[in-house]
């Protein structure tokens, strides 16, 4: 597991960054993170788990459907950000995370990139369930860099190359990818977790939501499925205004040259590393990933 230290702060991929307990956090979320530790969860909470660009907004429709009795109308009550809200935001005047969950009814829908160490200790004692979503480092890499250039609160990822670099060693916010998907993945089956791949969701998206009905213990007809199958494919999400994140001027997030919604492939990768940077990374991944058995697919 790496635990950084103050000396690489000053990398540009860091910058509004801050050492949360040795990872790379928002410097916002870090401002608030008394109040993220000392979260109050419910027994009932589902949290949706990931390290970014993983799925989080496809598996938070989803789940959202899924308690929505597969009714696309009542999931377009509000934007995915505040039907599903984001546990450790916090940006210069909008309402925190935390200020948005304390009032929520029960069930609450809960989105958190924190790696598992970060979590706050109640998820734990009132067992809820999370649901965590992995997709491979390659995809997850070349979404992040074009996630850089959207938001302006992000770092400016500087070329390719080195935001790739940055990357591989976890100086990006959230730090290390290796880490957060071997973290959740080690700790499964001592907590209430459901750990699932991008991939597997592309291949068979009726599987995956059968896996998810399963261990939110809900019963749901075959018709009812395949709604959600249809109102969550890509298409269909890119074109819908409260999932699309459209909802957010450019000053927050820009997306005039590339969408949130970019492409939603497995395998895309491919189009962005060159064949030296492949190697490279092909090589780091190997050592940060020996003695797990967490397999990845990076392509379908
Ligand atoms: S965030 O900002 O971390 O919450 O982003 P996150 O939602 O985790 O990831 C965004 C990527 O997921 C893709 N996406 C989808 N892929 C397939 N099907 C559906 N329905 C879907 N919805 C979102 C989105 O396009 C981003 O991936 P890239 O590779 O950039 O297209």
């Amino acid at each position: 597991m790496s635990h950084f230290d103050e000396d690489i702060m000053d990398l540009p991929t860091l910058k509004t960054m801050v050492l949360v307990h040795g990872i790379p956090i928002g410097a916002g979320s870090a401002e608030n993170w008394e109040r993220v530790e000392e979260f109050q969860a419910r027994s009932d909470d589902v949290i949706i788990a990931t390290y970014p660009k993983a799925g989080t907004t496809w598996v938070s429709e989803v789940v959202d459907m899924i308690y929505c009795g597969g009714n696309p109308e009542k999931c377009r009550r509000d934007t995915i950000y505040n039907r599903v809200p984001y546990l450790e935001f916090k940006i210069p005047d909008m309402p925190t995370g935390v200020e948005i969950l304390k009032d929520k009814p029960s069930p609450r829908l809960v989105k958190t990139h924190l790696p598992i160490q970060l979590m706050p200790e109640s998820f734990w004692d009132n067992k809820s369930k999370v649901i965590y979503v992995a997709r491979n480092a390659k995809d997850v890499a070349v979404s992040y860099y074009f996630f850089h250039n959207m938001v302006k609160a992000m770092p400016d990822p500087g070329p390719w190359d080195t935001f790739l670099d940055s990357y591989m060693k976890g100086y990006v916010n959230y730090g290390s990818w290796h880490d957060h998907v071997k973290g959740w993945w080690e700790k499964r089956y001592e907590y209430n977790i459901l750990y699932l791949f991008y991939e597997d969701l592309k291949e068979d998206p009726k599987r995956e939501i059968r896996k998810m009905l399963q261990f939110l213990e809900i019963d749901m007809s075959e018709d009812i499925i395949e709604k959600i199958v249809y109102h969550t494919s890509f298409e269909e999400m890119k074109n819908n205004d409260m999932v699309n994140y459209k909802t957010l001027p450019n000053e927050i997030l820009d997306q005039t040259t590339t969408t949130f919604m970019r492409k939603g492939l497995a395998g895309d990768w491919k189009n962005y590393f060159t064949v030296a940077q492949n190697e490279k990374f092909d090589e780091h991944y190997k050592r940060h990933m020996s003695g797990t058995n967490l397999c990845f697919r990076t392509e379908i």
